[in-house]
């Protein structure tokens, strides 16, 4: 996801960061960079060329900031816009009186049953009972679909009846239109929500090639008879602008109350997730990110600049680490260690602790940003064997509680002692107690202020 746009734009920062201050003709050159590197991601060039407007606006506007380089105060005028133009705040799934009715509409192929099925999973793991229904009745295969897909989820699914010959016939006169059959079986869906005790109702709809008459006039009675709290426009994030555009289009229709971006693990260029919020003013809900139920997250803008400008998803980590860790143990840490209160020996250990809960220790520093404060985290993790947690922990167990607190008194003799206790060598506390001594530094530095604005409030998880 946004690789080459992040590459692209790394560039253009790093030729800036030469420059001792800014001016306009150095960030016009960045900014000519960050122009192209947009536009070859397809992102739509009004919104590119908004985008570098109130960019050179603050950026040549900008009062010097000491805490930041003038490259890094580039860096953050373009997270905040690029953040702005997202949406800043995480779009969330709207609930009605139950059973709460998401209508999925989107293009032939976009993803509309996947996701449909991916919904259902997130909500069941929220808490929900979400019942799926499939509308299409132009084609059996679609119904058994999301048959399939329900029954890997374990959600619960209506299946209704569709008169066999509707499904073969063309439009013969003696049946009910297919619209009507549309209508009944969304009724009766909502009807077995009710009588099931389900309190969300995701009805999948028939895809179409092309945006016809027939399947907006279909959406809209849809719309009508089921009033459903959110619309969801499902759309294919890998065809770029013909995504934004369809998108457009349907919104115009039927009030879309969002979207979903699917396939942005593919190799899309990132074009359609910068400009759809922008071009039809709806807010992405969330994003596909696999072909596997459990492949859909809740799109957070911020965290998606953090990734498209490759600062690391700070944010991903820290929610991957709330899940394991405790929270409340690791933001006294956090409040302790940034107010200056020290990082004992003790809190390392707790820290180990916690790190050994989230595996290993390199792969998480990898998810964080290589710049700042965190550069010589990377160098730490480096020269940190995963395996050595265990050693680690048996060195600081032999310590007494008093040199857990105070390590500048563990002198020679203490050192022998300790190495003892634990069954390792005086190197080996040695180098632990350098490691140490790099971290409290670090965190120190941090609670000084000297961490860079963007990741203020950051708290650390797991270290
Ligand atoms: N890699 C990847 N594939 C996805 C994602 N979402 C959907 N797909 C794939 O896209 C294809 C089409 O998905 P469907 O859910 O059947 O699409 P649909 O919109 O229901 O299609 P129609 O009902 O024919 O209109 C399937 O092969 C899915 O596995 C995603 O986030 N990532
Ligand atoms: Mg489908």
């Amino acid at each position: 996801m946004f690789e080459n746009l992040q590459d692209k734009l790394q560039r253009a920062f790093k030729n800036l960061r030469g420059q001792g201050t800014l001016t306009e003709e150095n960030i016009g050159e960045a900014l000519r960079e960050l122009r192209l590197a947009l536009l070859e991601a397809d992102v739509n060039f009004k919104v590119v060329k908004e985008l570098i407007d109130h960019i050179r606006e603050k950026a040549l506007g900008q009062e010097v900031m000491t805490a930041l380089s003038p490259a890094d105060q580039v860096v953050k005028i373009v997270r905040d816009e690029l953040v702005a133009i997202l949406g800043k705040d995480t779009a969330k799934l709207k609930f009605g009186t139950p059973p709460t009715v998401v209508l999925m509409a989107g293009l032939q192929g976009s993803g509309k049953t996947t996701t449909s099925g991916k919904l259902a999973s997130w909500l069941k793991k929220g808490g929900h009972r979400p019942l799926l229904v499939s509308v299409d009745v132009y084609r059996p295969a679609a119904r058994e679909q999301l048959k399939v897909v329900a029954q890997a989820i374990g959600a619960a699914i209506y299946e209704g009846k569709v008169e066999e010959a509707n499904t073969a016939r063309g439009g013969s006169e003696a049946l009910p239109p297919l619209t009507k059959e549309v209508e009944r079986l969304a009724r009766e869906a909502r009807r077995e929500a009710v009588n099931s005790g389900c309190d969300v109702l995701i009805v999948d709809t028939a895809g179409r090639l092309h945006i016809d008459d027939q399947l907006m006039e279909e959406m809209q009675s849809l719309k009508k008879l089921l009033n459903p709290q959110e619309i969801l426009f499902v759309a294919d994030a890998m065809t770029g602008q013909d995504a934004v555009n369809s998108a457009d289009e349907f919104h115009k229709k039927l009030a879309l109350t969002g979207v979903v971006l699917t396939k942005m693990d593919g190799d899309a260029r990132g074009g359609a997730a910068l400009s759809i919020r922008n071009v039809t003013g709806q807010p992405i809900k969330f994003i596909g990110v696999g072909e596997k139920y459990d492949a859909l997250e809740p799109f957070h803008p911020d965290r998606i600049v953090g990734r498209i400008l490759g600062m690391g998803d700070i944010l991903s980590l820290i929610e991957k680490a709330e899940e394991k860790i405790d929270k409340k143990k690791s933001e006294d840490f956090a409040k302790k260690v940034l107010a200056g209160d020290g990082f004992s020996l003790d809190d390392f250990r707790e820290q180990l602790r916690q790190v050994k809960k989230l595996g290993s220790l390199s792969s998480i520093v990898k998810m964080m940003p290589s710049v700042g404060p965190f550069a010589g985290m990377q160098k730490v993790a480096d020269n940190f064997d995963d395996k050595e947690l265990v050693r680690v922990e048996a060195i600081i167990n032999s310590m007494t509680d008093h040199e857990r607190g105070h390590h500048e008194v563990i002198n020679g003799s203490r050192r022998k002692r300790i190495a003892r206790g634990s069954g390792t060598s005086v190197q080996e506390v040695n180098q632990l107690l350098r490691q140490y001594a790099q971290m409290k530094k670090m965190f120190k530095s941090m609670g000084r202020g000297k961490l860079d604005r963007r990741f203020a409030g950051f708290k650390m998880p797991g270290m």
